[in-house]
């Protein structure tokens, strides 16, 4: 799993609770992007998901279920993201849901298809800090040493910089990728103009493209080649 995902520059998130024409799902699906990411913050559930993985397995294109709600864990993806958030006191969102599924599903868990994200969420004003009760006034230094402490202490291979939303400091980005030795860095949030998506390209090893999906989809192509034309600048 982490082999293929340290093969991917750029990547759409899709939010199973959102529309998208099949029009629309095929130039995502064409655009050249490495992969789908199926997830999203709220109003998740096993129905809507099992849609959009349905649509989006027309493609040869990697699909993989971020795990946010357990109702809504679907079988059949490629790979399911486990997200643990570094920057909670709520230990709750950083093993405490993790524990209860493990409990009640745990026969069920397909173990090698897993794979863990140290999150660290920084834009207050998101569904997800709020759900999470992030703490998002952090430090560059701060976020680096959660990072650090994620690869190094937990040997979690993914950190996942996110900054759903809003575009994020890029210089505390690649502050934090220059602290890495192992881990994957993963940026998320407010990427939606290739310009962006180059900044992004330039401080992180994926850029997720989310938002902008549903809102300008032409600017949400652009960011692909944006992110490729900059494949060997980390
Ligand atoms: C959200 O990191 C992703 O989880 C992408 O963020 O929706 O702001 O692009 P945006």
């Amino acid at each position: 799993m982490i082999d293929m995902i340290k093969q991917w520059r750029h990547v759409f998130k899709l939010d199973p609770d959102r529309e998208i024409s099949d029009e629309a799902l095929d130039q995502v699906c064409m655009s050249g992007t490495d992969a789908i990411i199926v997830g999203g913050s709220s109003g998740i559930t096993y129905d809507n998901t099992v849609d959009l993985m349905s649509r989006v397995r027309r493609y040869e294109l990697p699909c993989v279920l971020e795990v946010s709600d357990l109702e809504a864990v679907v079988p059949g993806f490629d790979g399911y993201l486990i997200p643990m958030v570094l920057n909670t006191a709520d230990s709750k969102w950083m093993i405490g849901q993790h524990q209860q599924a493990i409990e009640r599903y745990g026969y069920l868990i397909p173990w090698d298809l897993l794979i863990t994200e140290g999150y660290i969420v920084l834009h207050a004003n998101s569904t997800v800090a709020r759900l999470t009760g992030a703490d998002t006034e952090l430090s560059t230094e701060a976020v680096a040493a959660y990072a650090q402490a994620g690869e190094r202490l937990l040997n979690l291979p993914i950190i996942y910089i996110e900054y759903s939303g809003t575009f994020g400091d890029m210089e505390l980005v690649g502050e934090t990728h220059r602290q890495l030795e192992r881990a994957h860095l993963i940026y998320g949030g407010g990427v939606d103009t290739a310009e962006k998506a180059r900044q992004a390209a330039q401080v992180s090893d994926t850029v997720v493209v989310g938002n902008i999906v549903y809102s300008n989809l032409h600017q949400a192509l652009e960011t692909v080649q944006a992110v490729k034309a900059n494949k060997d600048s980390v």
